[in-house]
């Protein structure tokens, strides 16, 4: 766990998305760190889905997998619990690789031994000889400007793919609607979160603030009754939290309006998720 974390310290932006929940990204995002003489770009992607209960589900293991087709570093970030073993379909992938590979032990700073970090080490020494090992923090930002060097200095050469100024392959809308998302996630409970997608309809940006309507979709109606609450208590709080992210995030005044729309079991419905977004 902790690569959105990873992400965002690398390209020192908040590109991705952050909660405690797992299964929090569900699409593959890019962040450009361009410099006087380099382009890195950085792909942060769901967590690999083991028994995929959703065509959703699916999809996201398709970001993993694209990675795994165009990547010329690949990292895996695991935590301090985390014991991968011969057997795991992301170790195996990763013994095919030709690039280069670095397993990121995060999550430092809520080890208190250094024996047991040594343990962890010597697992994935074992494990994967050929990669290269780091021991950071995410969270703290410990070790992250060497990771960063040494990503830097073992990228091969090749042409810059992005403009200078670009920051990522997502769209202002994409991120507003993660935002949303993210409340969603920290607001509700339970299978709530994971059956809520977020759609920005219509972004109109006005001289004194930015008129922002999104819908969120449910996959049932008694979803729909949980998001909005009594009175509709609970979505005026989504509101206040995600325009709140937004405002920081564009820097401007936003009125938002969230509606709820049930779209019965959206998450295997490929000409939806299509159109949600899920495009691998
Ligand atoms: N203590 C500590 N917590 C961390 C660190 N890095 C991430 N976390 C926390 O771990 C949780 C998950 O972090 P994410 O970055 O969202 O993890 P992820 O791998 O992107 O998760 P998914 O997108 O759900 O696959 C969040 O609560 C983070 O604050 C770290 O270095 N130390
Ligand atoms: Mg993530």
């Amino acid at each position: 766990m902790g690569k959105s974390t990873l992400t965002n310290a690398l390209v020192g932006e908040d590109m991705s998305i952050i909660t405690y929940k797992p299964q929090t990204t569900r699409h593959r995002i890019l962040g450009i760190v361009t410099g006087d003489n380099f382009q890195m770009i950085f792909s942060d992607t769901p967590g690999f889905v083991h028994d995929p209960s959703y065509k959703m589900h699916e999809k996201m293991n398709r970001y993993v997998h694209t990675t795994f087709e165009d990547a010329d570093i690949m990292l895996l970030v695991v935590d301090h619990e985390d014991r991968y073993q011969e057997d795991h379909i992301l170790i195996r992938k990763l013994k095919s690789l030709a690039c280069p590979i670095f397993i990121i032990i995060n999550k430092i700073d809520l080890l208190q031994d250094a024996e047991s970090l040594k343990q962890i080490e010597s697992h994935y020494e074992k494990l994967l000889p050929s990669a290269l090992i780091f021991t950071i923090s995410a969270l703290k930002g410990q070790n992250i400007s060497q990771l960063y060097d040494k990503l830097l200095s073992s990228l091969p050469e090749g042409p810059a793919y992005f403009p200078a100024d670009q920051l990522s392959d997502r769209t202002e809308r994409f991120f507003v609607s993660e935002m949303i998302r993210e409340n969603i996630f920290l607001l509700y409970h339970e299978e709530v979160p994971y059956s809520c997608e977020v759609v920005v309809e219509s972004f109109k940006d006005e001289p004194d603030l930015v008129r922002i309507e999104a819908i969120i979709f449910v996959s049932r109606k008694t979803q729909q009754a949980i998001l909005i609450g009594k009175g509709g208590r609970a979505i005026k709080q989504l509101g206040i939290d995600s325009r709140l992210k937004i405002e920081a995030f564009l820097e401007k005044k936003v009125f938002l309006q969230l509606r709820v729309k049930v779209r019965e079991d959206w998450r295997n419905n490929d000409q939806l998720l299509q159109r949600l977004g899920y495009n691998q």
